[in-house]
Parts: structure tokens; C-alpha cells; sequence
């Protein structure tokens, strides 16, 4: 028998031994990605049940000189959420509290653990909607997705996490806990503390309650799936559509992508023939935004089209695009390369991408799709070893020589740390290097993510 843990019956003594896990049949979940692509052992696992809990975890590790990997809905995909080797898990996803709606303000606080899906339903019963939406909306936790400043397919409307931030509560690496949750709009206070958490990928402190802006809800959407033979069609329609005020989303995925969610989700292809691009245009109000949708690709270029009002016919448009990430998951474990584009250069990245990397990593076969109306495509990479990084380095190489970013959405984690020079200067990483000095000075927040 292995000899016991000190800080695990120390923590055990805080959270109770029920959720503190050492066992590593009730670990394994905690130590591997969705991907499979990033694992490795923890210590232990830790489960606080609210602030003064984490509060308290976070102090006796800081005291044992513990490294913490803090962990959401465990849906992250840049290796930012699992264990490196050795550090002690918390987890925050027993921190479910839902306030009631503050319809008056328009605004909710709620704690980390609560899903993005929970989120949606609590605050619908109040009559409003959330600004993000992303597909792993049953898992993805609010704390994780203000920890990555997650986007998803409505950031062009209502931007990404960051931007429905109105207040956080979060405790540092020794125990402090910040909380700034008033719910004022108009705080100009110091330093934006809040929007310095968002995107910081767990680095400088545990996010533990978040005030959030609300939306109004929009339940009339009207959606249209285009078809195109080029990328530079694609975005003709989307200078038509950008001005309707009701736009939403703006989705492209192309022909590799859609046979492969038809094979892997047993669909048929959504027109008599596959075309080489794709775009998801989706428009919501709260009256029936199809008239304005209709009158915007009125005399657009279009290969093929498929436009509807109706709730059903709407999900099954969007399952080509929304179920990109499992089928390619089904197929093997992928590398996936989330960047960001001047909207300029995407015709030419998205072009040229697929021959470059055919050029030095003949065995890589790309996948893309994302958010064309940001700028953003997830390159996502099947045939390599989970640690071949041939493909990254072309790929991160290319978006950078176009002035791109090698992260739009999903954040740094371990999986882009090499490359962080390539779009961020010596002087901009030496300022977030100081942040993370002052905030977190022995080094034991999710060492690893973002610097390497
Ligand atoms: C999406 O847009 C997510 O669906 C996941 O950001 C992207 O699987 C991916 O690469
Ligand atoms: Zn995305």
C-alpha cells in the first residue's frame, strides 16, 4: 500500500474525503483531454464544493508548494486543463450555484461549475438568452469558458466570453479571494481585472463566480446553408449579410468536412452533390428575420441553398457544421490549430494551406472549418503522432506570416507554447510574464500553459 498523502488528508479535512480522489480508476477522466491527445497523472483530485473551499485548497497548496491544474467541463483543446504530470487537479465543477435573474440589470451571477447549457435554460426561464454559444454547451463550464475566453459561433453579434463579463469572483494562488460582483456596467475603477481573467487559461487565479451580461432572447431565426466552388464566393456573400442587423453567425466548413460528418453521423449530404465550400448564415430577432436574410442573397452567387424558418430543419443544417469536432474525433486523434486570419488574407490561407503542408507532411490530412465572419479557422490535422509537430509548425508559420494570430479561441495551453513568439513580441511576452510574476510569484498556477 502506498504510503499516505499529506496535503490529500490535509485538503481531505476542507472539501471531505468523498472529494478528494486518489484512486486512479476515479482520476483517469480528470487526466486525459476530449481528444485524447494531451494526459498525464495527477496527484490527486480535488473537488471544493464553493469559494471558501477553493480558498482553502488554494492556500494549503501554495503552502505545500503544490503545482494545480484548475479544471472546468474538461473540454478545452490546447492540453490547458489536464495534468502534466504530478499536480494536484481542483476541480470546480461542484460550484453549481445559479442566482436568480436580475431581469432589472439584464444580468446573472452564477458559479464556475455551471454548464453553458445550464446557464442557457436558467436564464430562458427569465426570458432572456446568453451572448456565447459553442457545441459543447452540456459540458463546457462558465469558469473554464471565461478561463479560455471561449467564443463560438455568435462572437461577430455578441463578441466572446470576455465581452459578457461584468464582474468576477476568482482566488489566487495562496487563498486570496478577488470579488468584483456588484454588477455595475460602468466601473472604471483601476485595472479591468475581470477582462484580465478571461483568457488566462487558469495561469493567475481560479475563476469561482462570474456576473454576466444577459441578451435579449431571440427566438425567430431564420438560417441558410450556401454552397460555393470558392472560398472568395463564400465571402462575397458574407459582405452581403454582414450589414443585417440580425446576423448572427457565419459558419464555413468545406467538402472533407461534410463527408466526413455524413459518414461518421450516417446523414445524407445536405445538397444532390458535394460542393467544395460551405457557409452557415443564421439570423435571429424577434420577428421573423428571413425577409432580411432572403433580400441580402437576393442576386448573391450560390452554387446550392437550403433556407428555413423551422426549428427542426435548423438543427439539421447546423449538424454538418456543429459535428465536425466528433466525427474527426471518430477518426483519430487530431491536431487542432485554431487561428485567426485578417479577414483579407483568408481566401489565400485557405487556399494555399492544404498544399503546403502536402509539401513537407505528405501523411497530414486537414479538416477546416470555423467562424469565417471572425477570421477564424480550426485547422484541424488527422494522420500524425500526437507529438508529430510538423504540421503545427507549417501551419502557425503560415498564420503568422500573414498576420494572424495562432490563437483566436481556444487559448495557448501546452499545445501552442513554442510557437507564442510568432505573433506575440519579446516586449508583449515579457508584460504578461510580469503579470503572471506579481499574480503567482512561486509559480504553482497551471505551470506550463501559455510560456512553456
Ligand atoms: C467549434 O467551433 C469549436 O466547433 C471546436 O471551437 C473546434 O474542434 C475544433 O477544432
Ligand atoms: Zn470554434
Amino acid at each position: 500500500m502506498s504510503s499516505p498523502d499529506p496535503l490529500a488528508e490535509r485538503l481531505a479535512r476542507v472539501v471531505g474525503p468523498a472529494h478528494v480522489l486518489l484512486d486512479s480508476d476515479l482520476r483517469a477522466s480528470y487526466e486525459t483531454d476530449w481528444t485524447r491527445r494531451y494526459h498525464g497523472n495527477s496527484r490527486f483530485v480535488v473537488r471544493p464544493a464553493d469559494t471558501a473551499e477553493v480558498a482553502e485548497v488554494m492556500r494549503l497548496c501554495a503552502e505545500a508548494g503544490a503545482p494545480v491544474v484548475p479544471q472546468g467541463g474538461n473540454t478545452g483543446l490546447v492540453g490547458g486543463g489536464v495534468p502534466r504530470g504530478g499536480e494536484v487537479v481542483v476541480s470546480l465543477q461542484r460550484l453549481t450555484s445559479l442566482e436568480p435573474v436580475d431581469s432589472t440589470a439584464g444580468e446573472v451571477t452564477v458559479g464556475a461549475g455551471v454548464t453553458l447549457a445550464q446557464l442557457q435554460e436558467h436564464v430562458l426561464a427569465a426570458g432572456f438568452g446568453f451572448g456565447v454559444d459553442i457545441a459543447s454547451r452540456d459540458s463546457a463550464t462558465i469558469g473554464g469558458m471565461i478561463a479560455t475566453n471561449a467564443g463560438g459561433i455568435r462572437v461577430l453579434r455578441h463578441g466572446p466570453m470576455r465581452a459578457q463579463l461584468v464582474g468576477i469572483e476568482a482566488v489566487r494562488a495562496g487563498g486570496t479571494v478577488i470579488r468584483r460582483l456588484p454588477g455595475l456596467t460602468k466601473d472604471n475603477t483601476g485595472y479591468d481585472l475581470p477582462g484580465l481573467l478571461a483568457g488566462s487559461e487558469g495561469t493567475l487565479a481560479l475563476v469561482t463566480r462570474a456576473r454576466l451580461r444577459l441578451i435579449p432572447l431571440l427566438a425567430a431565426r431564420a438560417t441558410a446553408l450556401l454552397a460555393f466552388d470558392s472560398v472568395a464566393g463564400a465571402l462575397a456573400v458574407l459582405a452581403r449579410v454582414r450589414a443585417i442587423p440580425s446576423l448572427e453567425a457565419v459558419e464555413i466548413f468545406f467538402r472533407e468536412g461534410v463527408e466526413l460528418v455524413a459518414r461518421h453521423a450516417g446523414l445524407p449530404l445536405p445538397f444532390a452533390k458535394a460542393y467544395p465550400t460551405y457557409l452557415l448564415v443564421e439570423c435571429t430577432a424577434r420577428n421573423d428575420p428571413m425577409p432580411d436574410l432572403a433580400a441580402a442573397l437576393d442576386g448573391a452567387k450560390f452554387l446550392d441553398s437550403a433556407l428555413t424558418s423551422g426549428r427542426q430543419q435548423r438543427d439539421a443544417l447546423w449538424a454538418y457544421r456543429e459535428r465536425h469536432t466528433e466525427s474527426i474525433n471518430a477518426e483519430g486523434i487530431p491536431h487542432k490549430l485554431d487561428v485567426a486570419l485578417p479577414l483579407a488574407r483568408l481566401e489565400e490561407f485557405a487556399g494555399n494551406v492544404r498544399g503546403r503542408l502536402a509539401a513537407s507532411v505528405p501523411e497530414a490530412r486537414p479538416i477546416l472549418f470555423g467562424h469565417v465572419a471572425d477570421g477564424n479557422l480550426h485547422v484541424n490535422v488527422l494522420g500524425l503522432e500526437p507529438d508529430d509537430d510538423r504540421a503545427t509548425d507549417v501551419i502557425l508559420r503560415y498564420v503568422a506570416e500573414l498576420g494572424g494570430s495562432i490563437s483566436a479561441e481556444h487559448g495557448v495551453g501546452i499545445a501552442k507554447t513554442r510557437w507564442l513568439h510568432l505573433t506575440r513580441s519579446p516586449e508583449d511576452i515579457a508584460t504578461m510574464r510580469a503579470l503572471k510574476q506579481a499574480l503567482d510569484p512561486a509559480g504553482i498556477l497551471n505551470p506550463g500553459v501559455i510560456f512553456g
